[in-house]
């Protein structure tokens, strides 16, 4: 590939290329008036069944599991490669335009909630559920959380965009992200070597916004062949991890809601009964 010069000042002539390019832009904000729906419980979650559409979702099925009748919600769809994030209504709930995005309805005045690590953190205070509150178990379990919320952009925006959605196969971000991606799989692996779960015995918020993107690279669910690539099998303690809550019938669930590609598929969720 031929070098590229940075011109002096950058400027948005031209579509980058690649898978999603054309929902990129360098603005923030609405590009078109459209309300969203409102459905008939306390929650109404506005999302898809990516990663991070799941982590949220897998928490509302593990809180309803647990009893908590206050957890009901309805999932919307967002269809991010039609532009929904960019509607006025999305916007006003998420003025970053990315799922998912949660308005709590169940008070007087509407909550609303945004990036999905905030969106555990607050359902999991909310309902006293899969966050500790002894002090030394929570600041492992939040650390944990931040840790997901700051090194996935490396795996999903560096190394899933450059090997899977870029326009063409580039040496040198490859190389530098699926060295990252190796590090941040040998970080968890070193971990679940020596606990149960992410942030100890038990299973928190933490696992379950790991484990839809760590869980699923070592399962061979995202980016292709990028499971071979990585050589996953070496990580066995993450695989062990990643099975155990596979299993789990409130992950099986959630990760079926929003979803609009592949097998199992429920664009919407309204009812529990939607899922069974
Ligand atoms: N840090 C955010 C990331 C959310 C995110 O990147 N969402 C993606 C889908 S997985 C999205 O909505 N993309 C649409 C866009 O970028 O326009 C979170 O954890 O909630």
């Amino acid at each position: 590939m031929a070098d590229y010069l940075p011109p002096k000042v950058w400027t948005w002539d031209t579509e980058s290329g690649g898978t999603f390019a054309s929902i990129n832009r360098p603005i923030a904000g609405a590009t078109h008036d459209k309300e969203l729906p409102i459905g008939k419980h306390p929650l109404q979650l506005y999302s898809l069944a990516t990663p991070n559409g799941q982590k949220v979702t897998i928490l509302l099925e593990e809180l309803l599991a647990l009893g908590h009748t206050g957890a009901e919600y309805d999932a919307w769809l967002i269809k991010i490669g039609d532009g929904d994030q960019f509607g006025s209504g999305f916007v006003a709930v998420n003025p970053n335009s990315k799922i998912p995005a949660l308005m709590d309805r169940s008070g007087a005045t509407p909550i609303r909630v945004f990036e999905s690590g905030a969106i555990l953190q607050y359902l999991a205070e909310k309902f006293g559920a899969f966050l500790p509150s002894e002090p030394a178990a929570r600041a492992e379990c939040l650390s944990w959380l931040f840790w997901q919320m700051g090194s996935a952009p490396y795996l999903g925006g560096g190394f899933g965009h450059f090997y899977a959605y870029a326009p063409s196969k580039m040496e040198y971000p490859i190389n530098r992200f699926a060295m990252e991606a190796k590090r941040q799989l040998d970080v968890l692996d070193k971990r679940l070597a020596v606990s149960e779960y992410i942030a100890g015995d038990e299973y928190t918020i933490a696992d379950i916004a790991i484990w839809p993107w760590y869980g699923g690279l070592v399962k061979g669910r995202l980016y292709g062949d990028s499971a071979e690539f990585l050589s996953v099998h070496e990580y066995k303690h993450v695989l062990r991890w990643a099975d155990a809550i596979d299993a789990r019938p409130a992950v099986q669930r959630g990760r079926r809601v929003n979803r609009v590609s592949g097998d199992d598929q429920l664009p919407e969720r309204h009812d529990a009964s939607d899922l069974d």
